[in-house]
């Protein structure tokens, strides 16, 4: 695919070609998404919403515009239901907080499942202390996938929200979430579908989903940091508090008192990061210009190779195999440590991620110290994988 709009990819790195499979943590950006913050600080920059003058309109009509690309992206009924935010783990803490003040009561239950990362495993916790409610969650079977059945009995009138992944950041499996959602609607249980790594790799469509609420960030699919999204259904943004204070979410401030400004900007507390929503806006462009049906095949096939030639190679256990996976691959070579793999790796060049992944509980649930894990994005391909796997038999033979 297109590697040469990339330009990050043409470093070396200890004096090697750089080979870069750490997109799960995060992706590398295009010239044109470079070029789209250069544009926007050397042509428009101006605080937006407040100004009559030129410039603020144009940076209005461009975070604007880009709220409905999102919305568009994702399939949203409406603008208004997109809430820019600095990225997942902000946007995770907002609905905690917020879904939190409206809904959540002593005694009340909200489920998580076994695998997540900890940015939807620790702002419910923090909730749950908080309001004296209890975090539960969806045990894994032997293989590692959710185990629906005790999920189905996890379920109970205490039940106010369950909070899963669409795909582990650790394993890549892809989760049931079409499943698990309709269970959870037929007790009407709103669902979160915490698509931080669905989102740069498939198509997702909230309302074939159904889904109540989805979180997920710019920086993950090939937009810059700082910039996120909370998705949540009218119904339910319309019924929840703002969770910060300030400028833009107010209607009226009066010393007795303050009324809040309608959807989305409500959850929009000062000067937002319209130079992070206009690149985000070029990001999505970027990925339809590809088109998610180019990208998911590209990714589905590097990703099936580099397993199978993981498997080859002696000593090596991959974690969730056989499983439909979303571009992460991990796994543990026998008696050798993550991070000395990954050291040798990096020495050559190849970029990976060792250790928990910031899913700790999961990593406990394995019985492993951490986990190699290699990610692709959709610059990657079957190169960067033959370099990756010489790499890692050189790394095998020395430690061995
Ligand atoms: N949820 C999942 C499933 C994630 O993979 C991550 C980040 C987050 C939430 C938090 O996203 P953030 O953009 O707010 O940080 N995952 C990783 C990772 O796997 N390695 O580094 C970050």
């Amino acid at each position: 695919m297109n590697k040469a709009d990339f330009p990050i990819l043409n470093e070396t790195v200890h004096g090697r070609p750089l080979v870069y499979l750490d997109n799960a943590a995060t992706s590398q950006k295009p010239q044109q998404v470079l070029d789209a913050i250069v544009e926007a600080y050397s042509r428009w920059n101006s605080n937006i919403h407040r100004g009559v003058h030129h410039l603020s309109q144009v940076a209005t009509s461009k975070h604007e515009g880009a709220r409905q690309a999102v919305a568009d992206f994702i399939n949203a009924r409406s603008a208004d239901e997109i809430v820019f935010t600095k990225g997942t783990t902000d946007s995770l803490n907002a609905l905690a907080f917020s879904f939190g003040e409206a809904f959540i009561h002593e005694g009340d239950e909200i489920i998580v499942s076994g695998l997540e990362h900890h940015s939807n495993i620790v702002p419910w916790q923090m909730l749950c202390e908080r309001k004296k409610a209890v975090l539960r969650h969806i045990p894994l079977r032997e293989d590692l996938s959710l185990n629906l059945e005790a999920f189905k009995g996890l379920l109970s009138e205490k039940t106010k929200l369950v909070s899963v992944a669409h795909v582990s950041n650790v394993l890549g499996t892809i989760q049931p979430v079409e499943e698990i959602i309709r269970l959870a609607h037929a007790r009407k249980i709103p669902v979160c579908i915490d698509g931080a790594q669905s989102v740069p790799h498939m198509r997702v469509d909230v309302q074939a989903l159904d889904c109540d609420f989805l979180v997920f960030s710019g920086h993950k699919m090939y937009a810059p940091t700082g910039i996120g999204v909370l998705y949540g259904k009218r119904e339910w943004l319309e019924q929840i508090p703002p969770h910060e204070g300030g400028g833009e979410m107010i209607d009226h401030v009066r010393w007795s008192g303050t009324t809040y400004n309608e959807l989305p900007y409500k959850f929009e507390a000062g000067t937002p990061n319209f130079v992070g929503s206009y690149a985000l806006h070029k990001a999505i462009e970027y990925i339809e210009s590809i088109g998610w049906e180019a990208i998911e095949a590209h990714e589905r096939e590097l990703t099936e190779y580099c397993e199978k030639r993981l498997r080859e190679l002696e000593g090596v256990n991959v974690y969730g195999a056989g499983h439909k996976k979303a571009g992460v691959i991990s796994f543990n070579i026998a008696a050798i440590h993550p991070f000395d793999v990954g050291t040798l790796l990096d020495q050559q060049g190849v970029a990976v991620r060792t250790g928990h992944h910031c899913a700790e509980p999961l990593i406990d649930t394995m019985g492993v110290p951490g986990t190699v894990r290699v990610s692709f994005g959709l610059y990657n391909d079957k190169e960067d994988v033959d370099a990756f796997i010489e790499a890692l038999q050189r790394a095998q033979r020395m430690l061995t």
